[in-house]
């Protein structure tokens, strides 16, 4: 069996989606129909430099306000949303520290359509990512209380860690066309170690559109 991604939608925005294509596919001898609904789905695509993402765009710059907790080692967590990937650890979480999030403030709560993370495979080790993204329309900021739901709402679980990876790694959330996955001002990112050492992901950038 292939190495698969595995995803978990946390929240059921649709009991009936609507199919957006129908696709047939010949495996060997035996032809397979696969259907693409229009539902929120996962994105993903690892390459080997940054010109050579064809399903996502590069990343910006951004103003927006990204917080970690606990605190991170190596490069600021500014550099989450400097536009930029580069060949290093990023602001990394301590090995073996169980839970590492990384908070984005929009400002005021909106419509959000896609949740996006970019990793770099520093030492063929830290690409993966093992996040769980959650979004809060709180006026002030949530703190970290993650299970506290009041505040905050699990939007999806994403495990890249059984997938053969290249340089850089970046994975989506992605609403259902025409829809947003819902009106949130913050997003945290919660993550874990991927490595059997305790190792965390090298992020090198964050987006929300
Ligand atoms: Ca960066």
């Amino acid at each position: 069996m292939s190495p698969m991604a595995f995803i978990i939608f946390h929240r059921p925005w649709f009991s009936h989606p609507k199919i957006l294509a129908q696709r047939s596919i010949q495996f060997s001898t035996k032809p397979i129909t696969i259907r693409i609904l229009n539902a929120p789905c996962v994105m993903m695509e690892s390459v080997d430099s940054e010109g050579e993402f064809s399903t996502f765009a590069r990343p910006v710059v951004s103003k927006r306000i990204v917080r970690a907790s606990p605190k991170t080692s190596n490069n600021s967590v500014a550099t989450l949303i400097d536009g930029k990937l580069v060949t290093d650890y990023g602001p990394v979480f301590k090995n073996r520290i169980p839970v590492g999030m990384y908070k984005m403030d929009l400002g005021a709560s909106q419509p959000v359509y896609a949740i996006t993370s970019w990793s770099y495979h520093l030492n063929g080790t830290r690409g993966p990512q093992l996040v769980t993204v959650y979004g809060s329309s709180s006026d002030r900021d949530p703190g970290w209380g993650l299970q506290d739901a009041q505040k905050f709402e699990p939007l999806g679980t994403i495990d890249l860690r059984t997938i053969r990876l290249s340089k850089y790694t970046a994975v989506s959330l992605v609403a259902a066309k025409g829809l947003a996955l819902g009106d949130y001002r913050w997003i945290v990112w919660e993550t874990a170690p991927v490595t059997k050492n305790g190792e965390h992901t090298a992020f090198q950038e964050l987006s929300v559109l």
